[in-house]
């Protein structure tokens, strides 16, 4: 995530951070150097000549130069000022007293509203929530079935009904919401290319009817500041109360994420991180000027990993690691979790890099890979897999041809395994006497 921007700031600063001693100078050849990699990043400018500021008057001003540790706290005042800059707080949703609260989502063509519906629907029902969602996008012919079909895809009820008036559209939803006892009405709408007069009227008529708790602007992260100057004029129509930011996954800079608190005074609530139904984050300042500065985000992989981490079935694992019946079929769940994680080079992106976890990231242990191991273990037979010391020379071969990989990559599988599972049994023994750790990182 903002790979190229993270990447260059943390070269400056290990740059900083080596120095025992430092001048005034140093710090100021820093400033420039982040000053050129937040411009370069396309961080609004004026957004970027206020944080080199602060962060200078603060490096400068305090005691900082003449402390024992000045480069780390030179790190940890870009760290405070990161963190600022993305609006300090976790700010999350709001819910109106009387439901259903009601979400109006809004933005330009094709910045994700319909697909980030469908997420939010998503991440409120695994919180308990019981939400509706609804599209009063009557202009393009495919837009409501879109929503539909993505609707049945995450098991979510969809009020779909004929009319072209997006308004009363919207109003009849939530007289459906009402009734049907549903707490959360999502509203999904029409994107234009350009904000247009015609599209503000119509969001504003339709707030108004259905009086909106919250009004969230999805804004795609890749476009940089032209997704900091819509949202400024959504905002300036329709007072918004949050953004979410959407694909964040690829390669955007950071000018969206970086500028956009700053600019239009609303918070970045959510972040999209991917095509997946389940690639919606709660938007955290703190985790996020961690992860740009290398020093990773481990309680949000915690929290990824106790989402798809089913607790009896790490109970059980656990037991069978102390009883050393940890079989291959074992081993291929064991993947399958990492796999649900999400892709392997956001897990890493969030851990730490510090010490030998840096070397973590250079490992060759993708998605692909992961696939492969996968792959292999399917094509091995149900006795192989509860006992591998079956698996002589042929069947070897047989499981090779089986998966479409080489024999060498089966023999080094094998090997994983049997090493995973000593060290495995290693590690729980000393679980015993503490219980059940929250997670268990497998390989
Ligand atoms: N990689 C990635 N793709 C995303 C993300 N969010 C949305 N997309 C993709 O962006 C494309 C457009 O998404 P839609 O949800 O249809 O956008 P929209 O704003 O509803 O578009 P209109 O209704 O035409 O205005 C789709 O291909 C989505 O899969 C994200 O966080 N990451
Ligand atoms: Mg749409």
């Amino acid at each position: 995530m903002l790979g190229n921007l993270s990447t260059k700031l943390q070269k400056i600063l290990r740059d900083l951070k080596g120095e025992g001693r430092i001048s005034e100078r140093h710090v100021e050849e820093s400033m420039r150097e982040i000053r050129i990699a937040l411009l370069e990043a396309d961080v609004h400018f004026k957004v970027v000549k206020e944080f080199v500021s602060r962060v200078k008057e603060k490096a400068l001003g305090q005691e900082v130069l003449r402390s024992l540790t000045p480069g780390q706290q030179v790190v940890k005042i870009v760290r405070d000022e990161l963190i600022e800059l993305f609006g300090r707080q976790t700010v999350g949703l709001g819910f109106s007293k009387v439901p259903p609260s009601v979400i109006l989502m809004v933005g330009l063509q094709g910045s994700g509203k319909t697909t980030t519906t469908g997420k939010l629907a998503l991440w409120l029902s695994q919180r308990g929530h019981q939400p509706l969602v609804v599209s009063t996008d009557v202009y393009r012919p495919a837009a409501i079935e879109q929503l539909s079909v993505i609707a049945r895809d995450i098991d979510i009820p969809v009020y779909v009904e004929k009319g072209d008036d997006p308004v009363e559209l919207a109003k009849m939803a939530l007289r459906h919401a009402r009734n049907m006892g549903f707490d959360v009405l999502l509203l999904d709408t029409a994107g234009r290319l350009h904000i247009d007069e015609e599209l503000m009227t119509e969001l504003e008529r339709i707030r108004e009817e259905v009086k909106a708790t919250e009004i969230l602007m999805v804004a795609d992260a890749m476009t940089g500041q032209d997704a900091v100057n819509s949202a400024q004029e959504f905002n300036q129509r329709l007072d918004l109360s949050g953004v979410i930011l959407t694909k964040m996954d690829g390669d955007a800079r950071g000018g969206a994420a970086l500028s956009i608190q700053r600019v239009t005074g609303k918070p970045i609530k959510f972040i999209g991180v991917g095509e997946k139904y389940d690639a919606l984050e709660l938007f955290h300042p703190d985790r996020m000027a961690n992860r740009i500065l290398g020093m990773g985000d481990v309680l949000s992989l915690i929290e990824k990993a106790e989402e798809v981490v089913d607790e009896d079935k790490a109970e059980e694992m656990l037991q069978k690691l102390q009883r050393d019946e940890f079989t291959l079929e074992d081993f291929r769940n064991q993947v399958r979790q990492i796999r649900r994680l999400g892709p392997l080079e956001q897990v890493l992106g969030m851990l730490p890099q510090v010490g030998f976890l840096k070397g973590l990231g250079k490992i060759k242990v993708g998605e692909k890979q992961l696939a492969h191991l996968e792959a292999i273990i399917n094509s091995m037979t149900w006795r192989e897999r509860t006992n591998y010391k079956i698996i002589n020379a042929s069947r070897r071969k047989r499981i090779a041809s089986g998966s479409g990989r080489p024999v060498s990559e089966v023999k080094r599988l094998l090997k994983q395994y049997v090493q995973t599972k000593k060290m495995m049994k290693q590690i729980t023994k000393g679980f015993r006497t503490k219980g059940l750790p929250k997670f268990n990182f497998p390989i």
